[in-house]
Protein backbone atom coordinates (compact mmCIF):
# COMPACT_ATOMS: atom_id res chain seq x y z
CA UNK A 1 0.00 0.00 0.00
CA UNK A 2 3.10 2.05 -0.68
CA UNK A 3 1.39 4.43 -2.89
CA UNK A 4 -1.31 5.18 -0.46
CA UNK A 5 0.77 7.16 1.22
CA UNK A 6 2.15 8.74 -2.24
CA UNK A 7 -1.17 10.11 -2.47
CA UNK A 8 -0.84 11.94 0.86
CA UNK A 9 1.93 13.32 0.66
CA UNK A 10 1.10 14.63 -2.79
CA UNK A 11 -1.98 15.61 -0.86
CA UNK A 12 -0.79 17.29 2.45
CA UNK A 13 1.80 19.10 0.18
CA UNK A 14 -1.07 20.72 -1.86
CA UNK A 15 -2.38 21.41 1.27
CA UNK A 16 -0.36 23.30 2.56
CA UNK A 17 0.34 25.10 -0.93
CA UNK A 18 -2.84 26.27 -0.46
CA UNK A 19 -2.77 27.55 3.27
CA UNK A 20 0.26 29.18 2.49
CA UNK A 21 -1.50 31.44 -0.51
CA UNK A 22 -4.56 32.02 1.94
CA UNK A 23 -2.09 33.10 4.42
CA UNK A 24 -0.17 35.22 2.21
CA UNK A 25 -2.90 36.68 0.43
CA UNK A 26 -5.86 37.13 3.80
CA UNK A 27 -6.39 40.50 3.16
CA UNK A 28 -7.32 40.70 0.08
CA UNK A 29 -9.88 38.10 0.11
CA UNK A 30 -13.61 39.27 1.42
CA UNK A 31 -14.62 37.89 4.74
CA UNK A 32 -17.38 36.04 3.00
CA UNK A 33 -14.49 34.24 0.54
CA UNK A 34 -12.39 33.69 3.05
CA UNK A 35 -14.65 31.95 4.83
CA UNK A 36 -15.48 29.66 2.09
CA UNK A 37 -12.04 28.93 1.36
CA UNK A 38 -11.30 28.00 4.22
CA UNK A 39 -14.02 25.31 5.29
CA UNK A 40 -13.28 23.95 1.61
CA UNK A 41 -9.26 23.48 1.98
CA UNK A 42 -10.24 21.94 5.64
CA UNK A 43 -13.03 19.94 4.15
CA UNK A 44 -10.78 18.34 1.28
CA UNK A 45 -7.99 17.97 3.75
CA UNK A 46 -9.88 15.97 6.60
CA UNK A 47 -11.66 13.50 4.38
CA UNK A 48 -7.67 12.19 3.53
CA UNK A 49 -6.42 13.27 6.72
CA UNK A 50 -9.52 11.37 8.17
CA UNK A 51 -8.99 8.48 6.19
CA UNK A 52 -5.31 7.98 6.87
CA UNK A 53 -6.16 6.50 10.43
CA UNK A 54 -7.66 3.19 8.65
CA UNK A 55 -3.98 1.90 7.11
CA UNK A 56 -3.34 0.63 10.53
CA UNK A 57 -6.78 0.45 12.16
CA UNK A 58 -8.71 -1.15 9.61
CA UNK A 59 -11.74 -3.30 11.29
CA UNK A 60 -11.16 -1.26 13.94
CA UNK A 61 -13.98 1.06 13.32
CA UNK A 62 -14.24 2.74 16.40
CA UNK A 63 -10.50 3.82 16.79
CA UNK A 64 -10.03 4.85 12.92
CA UNK A 65 -13.19 7.20 13.32
CA UNK A 66 -12.15 8.43 16.36
CA UNK A 67 -8.48 9.54 14.82
CA UNK A 68 -10.07 10.26 11.85
CA UNK A 69 -12.30 13.14 13.92
CA UNK A 70 -8.71 14.23 15.66
CA UNK A 71 -7.04 14.63 12.28
CA UNK A 72 -9.84 15.92 10.26
CA UNK A 73 -10.59 18.46 12.67
CA UNK A 74 -7.01 19.49 13.31
CA UNK A 75 -6.54 20.38 9.07
CA UNK A 76 -9.92 22.00 9.38
CA UNK A 77 -8.57 24.21 12.49
CA UNK A 78 -5.52 24.98 10.91
CA UNK A 79 -7.50 26.38 7.91
CA UNK A 80 -9.75 28.66 9.54
CA UNK A 81 -6.48 30.47 11.41
CA UNK A 82 -5.82 32.39 8.51
CA UNK A 83 -9.53 34.10 8.33
CA UNK A 84 -10.36 34.53 11.59
CA UNK A 85 -11.92 33.05 15.05
CA UNK A 86 -15.10 31.91 13.41
CA UNK A 87 -13.49 30.51 10.41
CA UNK A 88 -11.52 28.44 13.11
CA UNK A 89 -14.42 27.12 14.75
CA UNK A 90 -16.15 26.65 11.63
CA UNK A 91 -13.02 24.98 9.38
CA UNK A 92 -13.16 22.62 13.04
CA UNK A 93 -16.56 21.28 12.28
CA UNK A 94 -16.43 20.69 8.71
CA UNK A 95 -12.99 19.29 9.28
CA UNK A 96 -13.91 16.70 11.91
CA UNK A 97 -16.88 16.07 9.68
CA UNK A 98 -15.17 15.10 6.49
CA UNK A 99 -12.34 13.29 9.00
CA UNK A 100 -14.91 11.33 10.31
CA UNK A 101 -16.65 9.88 6.71
CA UNK A 102 -12.92 9.54 5.37
CA UNK A 103 -12.42 7.22 8.11
CA UNK A 104 -16.12 5.54 7.99
CA UNK A 105 -15.93 5.36 4.23
CA UNK A 106 -12.03 3.75 4.40
CA UNK A 107 -12.88 1.11 6.58
CA UNK A 108 -16.04 -0.27 5.16
CA UNK A 109 -14.41 -1.01 1.76
CA UNK A 110 -12.32 -3.50 0.87
CA UNK A 111 -8.50 -3.14 0.73
CA UNK A 112 -7.27 -3.24 -2.69
CA UNK A 113 -10.15 -0.10 -3.30
CA UNK A 114 -9.04 2.06 -0.34
CA UNK A 115 -5.52 3.27 -3.08
CA UNK A 116 -8.62 4.09 -5.27
CA UNK A 117 -10.32 6.05 -2.72
CA UNK A 118 -7.12 7.61 -1.35
CA UNK A 119 -6.63 8.80 -5.32
CA UNK A 120 -10.38 10.27 -5.74
CA UNK A 121 -9.61 12.11 -2.55
CA UNK A 122 -6.33 13.95 -3.70
CA UNK A 123 -8.19 14.97 -6.68
CA UNK A 124 -10.66 16.59 -4.99
CA UNK A 125 -7.76 18.11 -2.88
CA UNK A 126 -6.04 19.36 -6.02
CA UNK A 127 -9.19 20.57 -7.17
CA UNK A 128 -9.75 22.81 -4.01
CA UNK A 129 -5.97 24.00 -3.74
CA UNK A 130 -6.43 25.11 -7.61
CA UNK A 131 -9.80 26.68 -6.84
CA UNK A 132 -8.36 28.43 -3.93
CA UNK A 133 -5.64 29.76 -5.75
CA UNK A 134 -7.40 30.96 -8.94
CA UNK A 135 -9.68 33.00 -6.48
CA UNK A 136 -6.94 34.54 -5.00
CA UNK A 137 -5.46 35.48 -8.29
CA UNK A 138 -8.64 36.87 -9.43
CA UNK A 139 -8.69 39.59 -6.52
CA UNK A 140 -5.26 40.05 -7.33
CA UNK A 141 -5.43 40.87 -10.80
CA UNK A 142 -8.61 43.09 -10.07
CA UNK A 143 -6.61 44.93 -7.83
CA UNK A 144 -3.60 45.19 -10.74
CA UNK A 145 -1.29 43.25 -8.42
CA UNK A 146 1.36 41.04 -10.17
CA UNK A 147 1.34 37.14 -9.10
CA UNK A 148 3.49 33.98 -10.51
CA UNK A 149 -0.11 32.61 -9.30
CA UNK A 150 -1.17 33.47 -12.72
CA UNK A 151 -0.66 30.29 -14.18
CA UNK A 152 -3.64 28.63 -12.74
CA UNK A 153 -5.86 31.43 -15.08
CA UNK A 154 -3.75 30.06 -18.22
CA UNK A 155 -6.54 28.08 -20.17
CA UNK A 156 -4.07 25.22 -20.44
CA UNK A 157 -3.90 24.50 -16.33
CA UNK A 158 -6.51 22.49 -16.86
CA UNK A 159 -5.08 20.73 -19.42
CA UNK A 160 -1.57 19.93 -16.51
CA UNK A 161 -4.28 18.87 -14.37
CA UNK A 162 -5.87 16.45 -16.68
CA UNK A 163 -2.76 14.99 -17.74
CA UNK A 164 -1.22 14.96 -14.14
CA UNK A 165 -4.54 13.09 -12.73
CA UNK A 166 -4.04 10.53 -15.57
CA UNK A 167 0.04 10.36 -14.88
CA UNK A 168 -0.91 9.59 -11.02
CA UNK A 169 -3.78 7.04 -11.99
CA UNK A 170 -3.66 4.00 -9.87
CA UNK A 171 -1.85 1.56 -11.94
CA UNK A 172 -4.41 -1.48 -11.36
CA UNK A 173 -7.08 1.23 -11.97
CA UNK A 174 -5.57 2.13 -15.10
CA UNK A 175 -5.11 -1.01 -16.68
CA UNK A 176 -8.89 -2.52 -15.33
CA UNK A 177 -7.84 -5.24 -12.78
CA UNK A 178 -10.86 -6.38 -11.15
CA UNK A 179 -11.08 -6.79 -7.63
CA UNK A 180 -11.53 -10.20 -7.11
CA UNK A 181 -11.68 -12.23 -3.97
CA UNK A 182 -9.09 -15.04 -3.33
CA UNK A 183 -11.52 -17.99 -3.78
CA UNK A 184 -11.13 -21.44 -2.22
CA UNK A 185 -13.38 -24.34 -1.95
CA UNK A 186 -13.63 -26.88 0.71
CA UNK A 187 -15.40 -30.56 -0.33
CA UNK A 188 -17.31 -32.05 2.70
CA UNK A 189 -18.28 -35.02 3.08
CA UNK A 190 -18.51 -38.06 6.15
CA UNK A 191 -16.60 -37.16 8.18
CA UNK A 192 -13.48 -35.91 6.12
CA UNK A 193 -12.84 -31.85 4.67
CA UNK A 194 -10.81 -31.45 1.51
CA UNK A 195 -8.65 -29.76 1.79
CA UNK A 196 -7.94 -29.34 5.30
CA UNK A 197 -5.89 -26.74 5.49
CA UNK A 198 -6.04 -23.36 3.30
CA UNK A 199 -4.00 -20.13 3.55
CA UNK A 200 -5.26 -17.02 3.23
CA UNK A 201 -2.97 -13.37 3.19
CA UNK A 202 -4.01 -11.03 5.69
CA UNK A 203 -6.31 -8.09 4.45
CA UNK A 204 -6.50 -9.69 1.13
CA UNK A 205 -10.30 -10.74 0.46
CA UNK A 206 -12.03 -14.01 0.44
CA UNK A 207 -14.50 -15.90 -0.58
CA UNK A 208 -14.81 -19.49 1.13
CA UNK A 209 -16.67 -21.81 -0.74
CA UNK A 210 -18.49 -24.75 0.96
CA UNK A 211 -19.56 -28.10 -1.34
CA UNK A 212 -21.13 -30.47 0.50
CA UNK A 213 -20.99 -33.80 -1.05
CA UNK A 214 -22.03 -35.94 1.46
CA UNK A 215 -25.65 -37.11 2.58
CA UNK A 216 -25.96 -35.20 5.63
CA UNK A 217 -25.53 -31.70 6.62
CA UNK A 218 -22.27 -30.64 6.91
CA UNK A 219 -21.04 -26.68 8.18
CA UNK A 220 -17.74 -25.39 8.70
CA UNK A 221 -16.85 -22.82 11.61
CA UNK A 222 -13.65 -20.60 12.51
CA UNK A 223 -13.64 -19.23 16.13
CA UNK A 224 -12.05 -15.93 17.07
CA UNK A 225 -10.28 -15.25 14.03
CA UNK A 226 -10.46 -10.88 13.50
CA UNK A 227 -12.24 -10.71 10.16
CA UNK A 228 -13.99 -7.88 8.26
CA UNK A 229 -16.11 -7.45 5.23
CA UNK A 230 -18.88 -10.72 6.32
CA UNK A 231 -20.87 -11.22 3.45
CA UNK A 232 -22.78 -14.66 4.03
CA UNK A 233 -24.30 -15.83 1.01
CA UNK A 234 -26.42 -19.42 1.55
CA UNK A 235 -29.75 -19.60 1.55
CA UNK A 236 -30.77 -22.27 4.06
CA UNK A 237 -29.47 -20.04 6.69
CA UNK A 238 -30.21 -18.08 9.59
CA UNK A 239 -27.52 -15.95 9.56
CA UNK A 240 -28.36 -14.49 6.03
CA UNK A 241 -27.96 -10.89 7.05
CA UNK A 242 -24.38 -9.02 6.25
CA UNK A 243 -21.82 -8.16 9.20
CA UNK A 244 -19.79 -5.38 9.52
CA UNK A 245 -17.08 -7.18 11.03
CA UNK A 246 -16.87 -10.39 13.97
CA UNK A 247 -15.03 -12.97 14.88
CA UNK A 248 -16.72 -15.80 13.81
CA UNK A 249 -17.56 -17.63 10.13
CA UNK A 250 -19.71 -19.93 9.81
CA UNK A 251 -20.38 -21.88 6.19
CA UNK A 252 -23.38 -24.09 6.28
CA UNK A 253 -24.41 -26.35 3.70
CA UNK A 254 -27.39 -28.90 3.31
CA UNK A 255 -26.50 -32.36 1.07
CA UNK A 256 -25.59 -31.92 -2.37
CA UNK A 257 -25.69 -27.88 -2.03
CA UNK A 258 -23.14 -25.52 -1.71
CA UNK A 259 -22.84 -22.40 0.46
CA UNK A 260 -20.22 -18.95 0.37
CA UNK A 261 -19.15 -16.49 2.81
CA UNK A 262 -16.79 -13.63 1.48
CA UNK A 263 -14.62 -12.06 4.04
CA UNK A 264 -11.65 -10.12 4.86
CA UNK A 265 -8.61 -11.30 7.58
CA UNK A 266 -7.52 -8.91 9.39
CA UNK A 267 -4.74 -10.50 11.83
CA UNK A 268 -1.89 -13.26 10.91
CA UNK A 269 -2.23 -16.32 12.86
CA UNK A 270 -3.13 -20.11 12.93
CA UNK A 271 -6.81 -21.04 13.30
CA UNK A 272 -8.49 -24.17 13.26
CA UNK A 273 -12.09 -24.70 11.94
CA UNK A 274 -14.61 -27.52 12.77
CA UNK A 275 -18.06 -29.01 11.72
CA UNK A 276 -20.67 -28.34 14.27
CA UNK A 277 -23.07 -30.84 13.48
CA UNK A 278 -23.00 -33.16 16.84
CA UNK A 279 -19.88 -36.01 16.38
CA UNK A 280 -18.46 -34.40 13.41
CA UNK A 281 -15.80 -33.01 14.80
CA UNK A 282 -14.77 -36.03 16.96
CA UNK A 283 -15.11 -37.70 14.02
CA UNK A 284 -12.43 -35.91 12.02
CA UNK A 285 -14.14 -32.99 10.44
CA UNK A 286 -11.66 -30.20 11.06
CA UNK A 287 -9.15 -28.33 9.43
CA UNK A 288 -6.30 -25.26 9.39
CA UNK A 289 -6.30 -22.03 8.55
CA UNK A 290 -3.10 -20.19 8.14
CA UNK A 291 -3.63 -16.24 7.55
CA UNK A 292 0.04 -15.52 6.49
CA UNK A 293 1.71 -11.81 5.82
CU1 LIG B 1 -20.32 -32.23 9.45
Amino acid sequence: MKSVWFYCVLGLSCYFFGLWQLCSYRKFLSNMMGMTVSMSLGMAAGLIGGYTPVLYYSGDLFTSTLLGIIIGGFFGLLSGIPIGLICVLEGFFSGLMSGMMGAMLGDMISPPQKEYLFYIFFVLLLCTVSLVVYLIVQELSKRNIPTKLNVVAHPLYPLFLLVTFFLILPHSFASGEPISPQPIIIEAKEFAYSPNVIRLTKNQPTEITLVNKGNQEHDIEIQDISISHLQINQQSNHHGHNQYATNVVHIHAKPGQKSSVKFTPNTIGTYQWFCTLPGHKESGMSGTLIVKE
